[in-house]
């Protein structure tokens, strides 16, 4: 984050969420969030379905459209609770879906849920709260790069995977 004092309050709904022009793609931003030591990663569970665990990701908001660092630390605190410095910006990954449409021109985001453009950018974590924004809903752990892997393959979000593997922690 960039504020010393971070919201204890998540945003929520999807009024300022931001699309791809051409695309009609979800725009999401996320992190990776390292360890001191680059050995782990900090995965939390998802909300929709809390068995699940993912990276921490969301939707960029209107204000956010010429900042997505700014996107993915929000979606860090809000989710993980963990604030640090970000080292890189990984490339860009898309959804594998095979059902989630990619729309051109016009449409309707109440009704259409189109595929996601991700991007996430490589954090070295300095900070980890006590309590946090989804700290009621959702739970939080450090995981190699096997044990993530794993959760993600589990998940169904080979996606994630890619993510992971174009960071430091695929290659320590
Ligand atoms: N979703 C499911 N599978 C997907 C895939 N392979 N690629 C892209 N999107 C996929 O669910 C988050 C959203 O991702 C859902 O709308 C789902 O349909 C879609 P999740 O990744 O399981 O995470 P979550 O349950 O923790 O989700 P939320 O934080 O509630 O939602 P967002 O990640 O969209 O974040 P936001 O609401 O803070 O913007």
């Amino acid at each position: 984050m960039t504020t010393n004092t971070p919201s204890m309050v998540a945003r929520e709904g999807r009024e300022n969420q931001i699309y791809n022009p051409k695309t009609g793609a979800r725009m999401v931003a996320g992190c990776v969030c390292l360890s001191l030591d680059a050995t782990q990663v900090m995965m939390v569970s998802s909300s929709a379905h809390p068995g699940k665990w993912v990276l921490p990701k969301g939707g960029i908001e209107r204000d956010e459209i010429d900042n997505y660092a700014r996107a993915a630390e929000r979606e860090t605190w809000e989710e993980a609770g963990v604030t640090g410095r970000i080292t890189s910006k990984l490339p860009v990954v898309f959804d594998s879906r095979k059902h989630a449409p990619v729309i051109k021109g016009d449409f309707d985001p109440h009704t259409q849920v189109p595929k996601s453009e991700f991007h996430f950018f490589e954090m070295v974590v300095d900070k980890k709260a006590d309590k946090w924004p989804e700290s009621d809903k959702r739970q939080r752990r450090w995981c190699t790069y096997a044990e993530a892997c794993h959760e993600l393959t589990r998940a169904k979000r080979p996606e994630l995977v890619e993510v992971l593997n174009s960071s430091r922690l695929a290659h320590g």
